[in-house]
């Protein structure tokens, strides 16, 4: 197994520079820099050297032995001043070591992964926790990669196995006729554990944190789509003319507004007929974005915007402007008038609909598996064979083993009957 390393902290130059080694011979690594192991997981200051004794840097730096570290690995950790030039001599020290090899993305990660440090649950939620750009998306994820969600599915998967183990039992004493009847305590463990999937499933989707809660500005040509979501977006991304039909491709900005992850998106103005062959493709895309909003701004006659579109009065400012009976919200995106309004609607509607604070939401990988498991444990209330049932909730412990990314049927089978006395 090689040894790998890299710089796990931003580009330099930096205040610090972050660079980590994980494998069996990261204690040799750091033994050759700084002469000795600092006691573990204790920061020492100590001068680092090359082969040569020439000094490289002062740095901080600290020793995990495995597999009490985050990779499971031996690791180490040194904490350098962060000039790109120390930080290219560190690598080019580090490389003189046989075995050692600069890391390739996400390694460190995958090795905690093989290594049972963590599972697949959290490494989706490290990932989204780096990636985080606003407070919600932050904290959604460091539930994630704290292990929430893979703890409820190691609790899932532990009254699963206790009632699979029910199943077993009675299968194995199938010839003594002792099959007939799992008993009710079974039938109500699988229904209540089938009713907590899909409880589980009302969770809000995590893609809208991901990639923002999407917010179509839609109408006829010339509404006043672009004008307004370059104020949306606080800058002048979109271009916009008195002329009808200036907007043809799809533009996208995202922003966050009091925390809140929006996705804005402007289009071609929609209108029946046009000569224009590039227009009518931009029409045709922006009735496909329509459908892929989660919340659309209508600014063109009221009534004629799509179902559950947002009727907007805009360019109120002006006295020619479309009027409307009931307008949700009424605005200029030239004087200002109505924008923060607009904005704190916005931001309600949305975090409404998306996850809370603390709250699970699940990304459709993770949706698709706890349904499959769902659809296992549902059927088995309509089923009379104990065969079928074992198959059935077999088909359950896969979906939450790959859930957590774990497939070993082994262990499964080791933990079913190491806990469960049958007797025999
Ligand atoms: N007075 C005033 N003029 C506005 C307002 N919003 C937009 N306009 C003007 O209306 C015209 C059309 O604005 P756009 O934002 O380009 O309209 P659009 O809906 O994007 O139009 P297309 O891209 O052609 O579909 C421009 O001349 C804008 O300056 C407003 O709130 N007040
Ligand atoms: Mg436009």
């Amino acid at each position: 197994m090689d040894t790998i390393f890299a710089l796990s902290s931003g580009a330099p130059p930096a205040a610090i520079a972050v660079v980590r080694i994980s494998g069996p011979q990261a204690g040799d690594a750091l033994t050759r820099l700084c002469g000795k192991l600092p006691r573990p997981r204790e920061a020492k200051l100590a001068s680092l050297r090359a082969a040569d004794g020439s000094l490289l840097d002062q740095a901080l730096v600290l020793w995990f032995p495995g597999p009490k570290s985050e990779t499971g690995e031996d690791c180490a950790e040194l904490q350098l001043h962060g000039g790109r030039a120390i930080v290219d001599a560190i690598y080019s020290e580090l490389s003189k070591v046989n075995g050692l090899r600069l890391a390739e993305p996400g390694e460190f990660t995958r090795r905690a992964f093989a290594n049972g440090q963590i599972d697949l649950l959290q490494v989706e939620g490290l990932a989204d926790l780096v990636s985080a750009e606003t407070e919600l998306q932050r904290r959604a994820a460091l539930g994630m990669a704290g292990g929430r969600l893979s703890r409820q599915v190691d609790a899932w998967q532990e009254r699963l196995l206790t009632l699979s183990a029910q199943v077993e039992a009675a299968l194995d004493f199938e010839d003594e006729g002792d099959v007939a009847d799992l008993g009710v305590d079974f039938a109500a463990g699988v229904s209540a554990l089938a009713g907590e999937l899909r409880e589980a499933l009302a969770a809000p989707s995590a893609e809208v944190l991901r990639e923002g809660y999407r917010v179509a500005l839609a109408g006829p040509p010339n509404a006043g789509k672009s004008t307004l979501f370059n104020v949306l977006v606080e800058r002048t991304a979109a271009i916009v003319t008195p002329i009808a039909g200036t907007t043809r491709d799809v533009l996208e900005r995202s922003v966050a507004l009091a925390g809140v992850p929006f996705t804005f998106v402007d289009m071609a103005g929609l209108r029946g007929a046009t000569a224009d062959p590039i227009e009518e493709l931009g029409i045709a895309r922006a009735r496909a974005e329509i459908g892929a909003a989660d919340c659309v701004l209508w600014l063109g006659p009221e009534g004629e915007g799509p179902a559950g579109a947002w009727e907007i009065e805009a360019r109120y400012d002006l006295a020619d402007h479309v009027l409307k009976r009931a307008p949700v919200q009424c605005v200029s995106a030239v004087t200002g008038f109505g924008i923060d309004a607009l904005k704190d609607a916005l931001i309600e509607k949305a975090t409404a609909e998306m996850p809370k604070p603390g709250e699970l939401a699940l990304v459709r990988r993770q949706r698709e598996l706890i349904q499959a498991a769902a659809n296992a444990l549902s059927e088995v209330a309509s089923l009379r064979d104990p065969l079928v049932f074992a198959e059935h909730l077999r088909t359950a412990r896969t979906a939450f083993d790959r859930l957590t990314g774990r497939a070993a049927t082994e262990d499964m089978l080791d933990a079913l009957f190491g806990r469960f006395c049958i007797g025999k």
